[in-house]
């Protein structure tokens, strides 16, 4: 009988965080913005998902399996865990993947530290996630490849197995050709793009920069169709190529947001916060997120419109990320800095204006901010998509609230309309999009915010992953069986 298709994600992180404590290996579940977005999609379907556990050399294979057995259980679909060695740690992730291709895809190549050895890494770890899902893919299954850290992984598997359908989401930006071409290894990397059955952006911008990088090298290709979804030929080799913006489980965080306890704690957290109003800010420690900017843009405010002193109060949640690594430590600090200036500055006997949270908090209490916050503040400096925006306007509900969002995270493309959009390097426009909301009436606040809200519920987490697999496999989510794990 032939077997029905499997769906197999493979990720470089499994959705898990594993830390050792007194030579015992515990694991709970991961935030992020792609753990976020596929967990709904994944959950309970049975499912394969393949990715790097997060440890380096010291845990054991049999080790991880153990723990990974219950928090599978617990998510509804298996764990391929593929092991790395502190060297490939050192080269792919902290190398080729975070130093090369994630500064330069979000315009930074100031950041970027371009050591030919991380190339080497790069492919070798690759290798190390083919020859895992290898031993688990049939020809009839359905690889989707997420993010920077796999592009080539999608060209070694066909290599190995030529039927096997092999589909990438692209999670962070794709940079313009002036920034693309300064990167070592741009050819080989465009070319591994085009390995796949369907490579997918999340924005048009993304895909229009990538193909203007692939008509460099080849300037024949021939581009047909319209809308989300195109097909490439090149030379004798085809690929559709699509633009999708990632989204969220809508109607979870709608629910969340106006479930009994999180009102409750919202109206908890509005008396435990001085002053008429709160901004909220939730960021991962990343660069990319333009969290100096951010408190840059709320001192300015404070400095132009002393009106709003004792009135109002940034509360920022930064989640650790990649802690180990100088440039983050430094951001890290940079952060401390700048908040102990402003509250040093502007604090009275009853008043601090920033408060900042450095860890994760729940997700019932997370709602609960994005419940209670009277704006949500997000200024990357480039962002692929940015999920944080779209799970405020969710959790919110009816209750007027502002978003101010940076002009180049990739949502602002869709929610231009209902957003204070804002251009996060310019101190004075964030400045005056803070007092802006500040004194926003309520009817335009509701009324921006249901544009916001029907346009995040339309375009959904599962209207995205259903018009990503019809795209890639002619298939929609509940075509895939749902199995035992
Ligand atoms: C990448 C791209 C793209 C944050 N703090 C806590 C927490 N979070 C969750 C948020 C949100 C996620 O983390 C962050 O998502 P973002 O989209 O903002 O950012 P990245 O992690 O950089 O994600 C991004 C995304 O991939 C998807 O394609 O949008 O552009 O950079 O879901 O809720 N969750 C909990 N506690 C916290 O303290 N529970």
């Amino acid at each position: 009988m032939k077997r029905k298709g499997r769906l197999l994600v493979v990720s470089n992180r499994l959705p898990v965080t594993l830390s050792c404590e007194e030579g015992k290996w515990k694991g709970g579940p991961a935030s992020g913005g792609l753990v976020s977005a596929m967990n709904p999609v994944l959950k309970n379907r049975g499912g394969f998902w393949a990715g790097w556990p997060g440890t380096g050399s010291g845990a054991r294979l049999t080790d991880i399996r153990d723990i990974l057995g219950p928090v599978s259980e617990e998510s509804g679909y298996r764990f391929l865990p593929v092991m790395l060695t502190g060297e490939d740690v050192h080269d792919f992730y902290h190398g080729y993947s975070n130093s090369v291709l994630w500064p330069l895809f979000h315009d930074l190549q100031s950041r970027c530290d371009f050591s030919p050895r991380y190339w080497d890494g790069y492919i070798r770890s690759n290798a190390k996630f083919a020859r895992v899902v290898l031993r688990h893919a049939t020809e009839d299954d359905f690889i989707w490849v997420n993010d920077y850290q796999l592009i080539p992984l999608g060209g070694m598997l066909r290599e190995k197995k030529p039927g096997l359908r092999t589909s990438f989401f692209l999670h962070i930006p794709f940079p313009s050709v002036d920034v693309f071409m300064k990167m070592p290894r741009r050819r080989e990397i465009l070319d591994q793009m085009t390995r796949y059955s369907f490579m997918c952006f999340q924005t048009g911008r993304d895909r229009k920069n990538f193909l203007d990088c692939l008509r460099v090298f080849h300037p024949d290709c021939q581009v047909s169709g319209r809308g989300h979804i195109v097909k490439v030929r090149l030379g004798d080799r085809s690929f559709s190529m699509g633009s999708l913006p990632i989204s969220i489980d809508y109607q979870a965080y709608s629910s969340l947001g106006g479930s009994r306890p999180v009102v409750a704690r919202s109206k908890e957290i509005r008396q435990e916060i001085f002053g008429e109003k709160f901004i909220l800010g939730v960021d991962r420690l990343d660069y990319s997120k333009g969290i100096p900017e951010k408190l840059r843009g709320f001192r300015r405010c404070l400095e132009l419109y002393p009106e709003l002193r004792e009135r109002i109060t940034l509360h920022q949640i930064v989640v650790p990320s990649r802690e180990t690594v100088e440039q983050y430590q430094a951001l890290k600090e940079e952060i401390e800095l700048l908040i102990s200036r402003i509250n040093g500055e502007f604090s009275t006997t009853r008043w601090v204006p920033v408060n900042w949270h450095y860890g994760s908090v729940s997700g019932e209490e997370l709602a609960a901010m994005y419940r209670a916050a009277d704006m949500a503040l997000v200024t990357s400096l480039k962002d692929g998509m940015n999920l944080v925006c779209k799970e405020y306007c969710a959790c919110k509900g009816r209750e007027p609230g502002v978003l101010i969002l940076s002009e180049f995270a990739g949502a602002a493309l869709q929610l231009s309309r209902g957003a204070v959009l804002v251009n996060p390097y310019d101190v004075d426009a964030v400045a005056g999009a803070i007092r802006g909301a500040f004194f926003m009436e309520d009817r335009e606040k509701k009324e921006r915010m249901r544009y916001l809200r029907k346009s995040i519920a339309r375009q959904n987490v599962f209207w995205w992953v259903d018009n990503f697999l019809r795209a890639a496999a002619g298939k929609k989510l509940e075509d895939f069986p749902e199995q035992a794990i």
